[in-house]
């Protein structure tokens, strides 16, 4: 040993030292992220309930080289080898005590600020409530509301730790709903300017939907395994689902919609190949029992749905998992009824669809590959791989614009926007806001006159561009905004936005 040069030595030593202290390396590397108790925050819960998928190998090489599509940065600069298999060794160790989030705990995180139908039912501002928009900032956790004709905030409001997905207006967009990663549902009354109700739905939570009646809310959750069935009002828990198969294992739920003309929820399951439809038509009293309404009807499906696109008809999902198979699933025929060739990791949570040539076509940006898949939705072949500047993340268009939008979120390029004609399906313009700085995600006012960009950067904007010229026309300061979304292009279910 004493003839290897003081670095090694000490290289070794710290490896030694810190790899026996998995628990500190956890809490300095890894907390901040995943939370201090392995629970998930930003990050997915580091428990083995939730890894099971992922071989520990596997594992080891994300905390080496990060994860792409997600926040997960490599380690490698930072941590040897040793300490690399400690981490991996410590999130494959069970909680000595599983918190349990049911029916109980989460009804005693009911938190009430204003008392449903306590507040005036006027809005206490002058704007076209239809072209509101709501900013999600992730950089310090608040959203600013913003007005879509004069692209002037309205306010800047708390919200809970991470926001993430589309927050979820209920019809005639009074109120929203959003939800953060640790759980929390959050009920916001647009009118009031002021959150009204509040509840923990579970501990890591995926998604939530707002049925198109305005009735209720679902939650998604990775953990525990459960769908949780809100009042819309109040946020009262109505029911805790247990997400398992007929064998009694269980799921985290990827992912759940609304599909309104189905009066049903629709979701995915993570851990299992199924997908449920969960019913909410009113019984014949017009009123819903817990005990005895929401039935859920289980499709089985030949592989696992990581993420997946509803139709606008809700008749069919496109669905694909992490390993790369992608199937379309006929909801009415309650089975798989194609398979689609999609290797480059489609994120179909984002796609969107426009009428072209007679038939309807899918475009989806791709998380591992470089290019924008369009597919015929008749038969389900594609019929274009536009080829981008790098990897894509989310892709947004309108009923009243040629264009459709979408980013490069991974890489280098990340700083550009590009611009595809939906007729050409070509590229017709590449545009770059801000040089060196990630932007990624678009929304269009009601009209589909301007596009909004987002620029992922504490020092970060809201970049307005006329969607017909695409020149810039406003740029408003936020902090690190993440997805902004329109309540009319939203509540109309257009076609150019996720639902
Ligand atoms: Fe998201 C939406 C899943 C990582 C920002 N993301 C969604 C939705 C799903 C999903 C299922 C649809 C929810 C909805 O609106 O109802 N996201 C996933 C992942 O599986 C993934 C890859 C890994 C993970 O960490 O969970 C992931 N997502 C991210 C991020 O790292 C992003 C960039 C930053 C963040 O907030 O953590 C991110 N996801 C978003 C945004 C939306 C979203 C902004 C809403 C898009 C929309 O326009 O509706």
């Amino acid at each position: 040993m004493k003839h290897l040069p003081l670095i090694l030595l000490l290289f070794f030593a710290n490896a030694t030292l810190a790899a026996d202290d998995a628990p500190a390396l956890y809490q300095k590397h890894c907390a901040a992220c995943h939370s201090k108790d392995r629970l998930g925050a930003q990050g997915p819960a580091l428990l083995p309930q939730n890894l099971h998928r992922l071989k520990q190998k596997a594992a080891a090489t994300v905390i080496a080289n990060g994860r792409k599509a997600t926040q997960m940065q490599g380690f490698a600069d930072k941590l040897t080898p040793a300490q690399i298999q400690a981490l991996v060794d410590y999130i494959y160790t069970p909680l000595k005590n599983m918190p349990v989030w049911d029916m109980a705990a989460i009804k005693a995180s009911q938190i009430i600020h204003h008392k449903h139908g306590s507040l005036p039912d006027k809005p206490k501002f002058k704007a076209d409530m239809d072209n509101l928009f709501v900013v999600v900032e992730l950089g310090d956790h608040h959203f600013t509301l913003l007005n879509g004709d004069t692209f002037e905030p309205i306010g800047r409001f708390p919200t809970r730790f991470a926001v993430h997905g589309g927050p979820k207006w209920a019809k005639g967009g009074r109120y929203v709903y959003f939800l953060s990663r640790d759980g929390w549902v959050s009920k916001f009354d647009i009118y009031n300017l002021t959150w009204v109700a509040e509840i923990r739905a579970g501990i890591n939570a995926r998604n939530l939907a707002v049925s198109h009646d305005g009735r209720y809310v679902m939650v998604a959750n990775y953990l525990p395994h459960t769908l949780v069935l809100l009042d819309a009002k109040d946020l009262t828990p109505i029911r805790v689902i247990e997400a398992k198969d007929s064998d009694g294992n269980s799921s985290r739920v990827s992912a759940v919609y609304t599909a309104d003309p189905r009066s049903s929820f629709i979701a995915a399951m993570k851990d299992f190949p199924e997908v449920w439809e969960i019913s909410y038509k009113p019984s014949a009293s017009g009123k819903n029992s817990a005990e005895t309404h929401f039935p859920i009807r289980r499709i089985h499906l030949k592989g696992i749905l990581d993420d997946f696109f509803l139709t606008q008809d809700y008749k069919t999902i496109l669905g694909s998992s992490r390993d790369g198979g992608a199937q379309v699933v006929d909801l009415d025929l309650g089975r798989a009824v194609a398979k689609v060739d999609l290797p480059g990791l489609p994120h179909l949570s984002s796609a969107i669809t426009w009428p072209r040539n007679g038939t309807t076509v899918l475009a989806t940006p791709n998380i591992r590959k470089a290019e924008v898949t369009v597919i015929d939705t008749k038969t389900w072949k594609v019929i274009k791989r536009i080829p981008t500047q790098g990897p894509g993340f989310f892709m947004r268009s309108h009923e009243n614009t040629p264009y459709a939008w979408t980013d490069v979120f991974f890489g280098p390029n990340k700083d550009l926007m590009h611009v595809i004609d939906k007729q050409t399906l070509e590229i017709v313009k590449t545009l770059k806001p801000a040089p060196g700085k990630t932007s990624a995600h678009v929304e269009f006012t009601k009209d589909g006159k301007y596009a909004l960009v987002s620029i992922w950067d504490m020092d970060g904007a809201i970049v307005v561009y006329d969607a017909k010229t695409l020149k810039e026309v406003k740029r408003i300061p936020m902090k690190k905004p993440s997805g902004k979304y329109n309540v009319h292009n939203k509540l109309t279910r257009s076609a150019g936005t996720s639902h």
